[in-house]
């Protein structure tokens, strides 16, 4: 039996198990990523493990996610960032040298490789062929020291594309049309592979703004094959030698097919607040807009802005609306002015704002009270913009700026003939803002500036657990509730004692004393609990706090191994209805927890202070057991190397 694009690169990469759905394995990593919002951590943990040089083939740090220098903190946190990776052997991109997702395609994709990230949007760089994966700061740390990354055999699901996308439609609306079909749920466990004849209609960047919104899918990958387009693209930057081909074989097979014609796709729109809550624009059109922004890792391209610039040229913005351009990377923002693209939007009444994340984190661009913001960003939880009620709505570039010109949400196919964007056969390449690790960097100083806190010390796992119900949440709870994110919380990322005080800050301000004053305490929630960002400080500051298990429906992956890495039992209800019968405020208790992890239990019993006990389910590798038992990964790999281990 053949293989399809993910099972050849799984199996060239595979270092333990075997390729059965469900099951654990181990993958050697290729190239890792880092941004600054979680890589100071990480970069903490990776002096932490005591490694001299990084030994993937590749290591970037990205500094994209917080630009805004409100104090010294952030400053700092860029210099120590720039110190660690000279002094660890790390390719280090610049402040302002754009978002990672967009450089990391530009300059580093490479197909048949795999790479780990500490975004939840790593996933973007399966757009040029790879296995691109988001994880935790402390497993990417673990990849640059070598060791491989652990997580279950995906299902692959094949999207099978044919046709062409028609005038005004664009590759976000592929993309909302399947979260419309499947939920923020339905690609949990799953890599998406497309395939099919429509795939060669698309670009490399287009493939990376679907690949990109996967992750909104909980999708663990989404991987397209290498192609005649990208070669194309690896030539357009410069970087043909490090293209081959890779296509799934005539006779591969798929979990599920998934058939999408393109042609028949019209342009879509993600309404308040989750990303599967998709309608098609003209069911909402009309409706007035305050705020338009086109960026972020998902649609801040080229042809994403040079979209917009054409549109422009002869028509003028709403004065109702601020429409603002975050370009991906300085690489784009100076391919799309040798196109006079920015002279087009300067003159229509954009506001044009420097490469990174900006307004998609909460780093500003917080839309007024009672208004609708249109992004071309990646998420619409409630909240992130940093407004309260917020109403974002996610769309395309095409639709963006149609709005931006009418002022209501608008259908862009209204606006007459669609503009024809041709992609440079060679990019204007300037790598100034990226500076390569030298040879010999044994000598080099790292640079802490005082908001960079050491890492908390956490204790191993206790034989019996007795916790109370500190919190009980719903289904779909984000990490963007769990730890938030947006200026007065980031630039606390180094500080675990100063974040934790805003952990669950949204939605139960009280929660930090409370979880505090209970300690230890135990998290009840819903379904998909965890979705969305890669943030470990999710996992990390509430430990800091406190927590010691968590007990819900059903988890989304990263979030669950970040658990998993700070010693946070993650359970779930062997029958949901249980989540009914305990709450907030109550008092459980799991005896012989510890014993049942390593002795490989699949259930454990709760028991509730009314009496009542019920079934809960450890879904855990062996090794997962052994971390928890330790307390913390970095407890369990400290006691590997001497040789205390459980
Ligand atoms: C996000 O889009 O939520 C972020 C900010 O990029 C996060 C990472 C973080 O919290 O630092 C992600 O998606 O992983
Ligand atoms: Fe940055 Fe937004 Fe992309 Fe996260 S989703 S990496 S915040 S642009």
């Amino acid at each position: 039996m053949g293989l399809n694009v993910t099972e050849k690169i799984i199996s060239g990469h595979l270092v333990e198990g075997e390729m059965t759905t469900g099951q654990p394995i181990a993958l050697r990593i290729d190239q890792t990523l880092t941004q600054d919002a979680t890589g100071t951590m990480a970069y903490l943990e990776f002096e932490a493990i005591g490694i001299d040089r990084v030994k993937t083939e590749l290591s970037v740090s990205y500094v994209d996610h917080n630009l805004l220098q409100s104090d010294f903190r952030n400053a700092d946190d860029h210099r120590f960032l720039q110190s660690i990776a000279a002094r660890y052997g790390i390719y280090f991109s610049r402040p302002g040298n754009g978002i990672c997702h967009q450089v990391h395609l530009e300059r580093f994709a490479s197909p048949g490789k795999t790479l780990l990230g500490s975004d939840s949007h790593t996933p973007t760089a399966g757009g040029c062929g790879m296995l691109a994966m988001g994880a935790g700061g402390l497993d990417v740390a673990m990849a640059m020291a070598g060791e491989p990354f652990h997580l279950n055999m995906p299902e692959v699901v094949g999207i099978r594309l044919t046709g062409q996308l028609q005038p005004w439609v664009s590759a976000k609306d592929v993309i909302l049309e399947l979260l419309r079909r499947l939920s923020v749920k339905g690609g949990v466990g799953k890599v998406m592979e497309y395939f099919g004849p429509g795939v060669g209609t698309l670009s490399v960047t287009d493939r990376g703004a679907i690949a990109n919104l996967g992750t909104e899918l909980g999708a663990t990958g989404t991987v397209f094959p290498s192609d005649e387009i990208t070669r194309k693209f690896m030539e357009s930057q410069d970087r043909a030698d490090g293209w081959q081909p890779l296509e799934a074989d005539q006779d591969a097979s798929y979990a599920e097919v998934i058939e999408l014609d393109l042609s028949s796709l019209e342009p879509m729109i993600a309404c308040p607040s989750s990303p599967d809550n998709v309608v098609k624009v003209k069911e909402v059109q009309g409706k007035p807009v305050a705020q338009v922004i086109i960026g972020s890792c998902a649609n801040s391209s080229y042809r994403d802005i040079v979209t917009a610039a054409r549109a422009l040229e002869t028509r003028q913005i709403s004065k109702n609306v601020s429409f603002e351009i975050n370009p991906g990377s300085r690489q784009v923002l100076e391919n799309a002015d040798v196109q006079g693209a920015l002279k087009n939007l300067i003159h229509a009444g954009a506001r044009i704002h420097q490469c990174g994340c900006l307004g998609c984190i909460g780093m500003g661009q917080a839309p007024a009270t009672d208004t609708i913001s249109l992004r071309t960003f990646t998420r619409n939880f409630p909240g992130r913009s940093g407004t309260k009620n917020d109403q974002v709505y996610l769309c395309s570039p095409e639709t963006a700026v149609a709005s931006a010109i009418t002022g209501v949400i608008t259908d862009p196919r209204d606006m007459g003939d669609a503009p024809e964007i041709a992609l440079p056969e060679k990019y204007i390449i300037n790598d100034n803002g990226i500076i390569p690790p030298a040879d010999d960097t044994s000598s080099i100083e790292i640079i802490r500036g005082p908001n960079i806190k050491s890492l908390p010390e956490f204790e191993p796992l206790p034989d019996d657990l007795e916790v109370t119900v500190a919190l009980k949440v719903e289904d779909n709870i984000t990490t963007d509730h769990i730890m938030p994110a947006g200026s007065k919380i980031l630039p606390l990322r180094s500080n675990v004692p100063a974040i934790s005080q805003y952990v669950f800050s949204a939605i139960d301000p009280e929660f930090p004393e409370r979880a505090k004053s209970q300690a230890p305490v135990i998290i009840l929630g819903g379904e998909n609990y965890g979705q969305g960002s890669s943030r470990e400080h999710a996992a990390l500051a509430p430990r800091y706090l406190g927590v010691r298990a968590k007990l819900v429906k059903s988890f989304a992956r990263i979030h669950k191994a970040n658990l998993i890495n700070f010693g946070i039992v993650p359970m779930t209800f062997e029958n949901p209805d249980d989540y009914n019968r305990i709450s907030q405020g109550e008092k459980i208790t799991i005896p012989g927890i510890r014993m049942a992890l390593l002795s490989g239990a699949e259930t454990v019993t709760v028991k509730s202070s009314s009496g009542d006990t019920f079934q809960a389910r450890l879904d855990l590798s062996e090794r997962d057991r052994f971390i928890l038992a330790a307390g913390s990964l970095l407890n369990w790999v400290k006691a590997k190397i001497s040789g205390k281990e459980n």
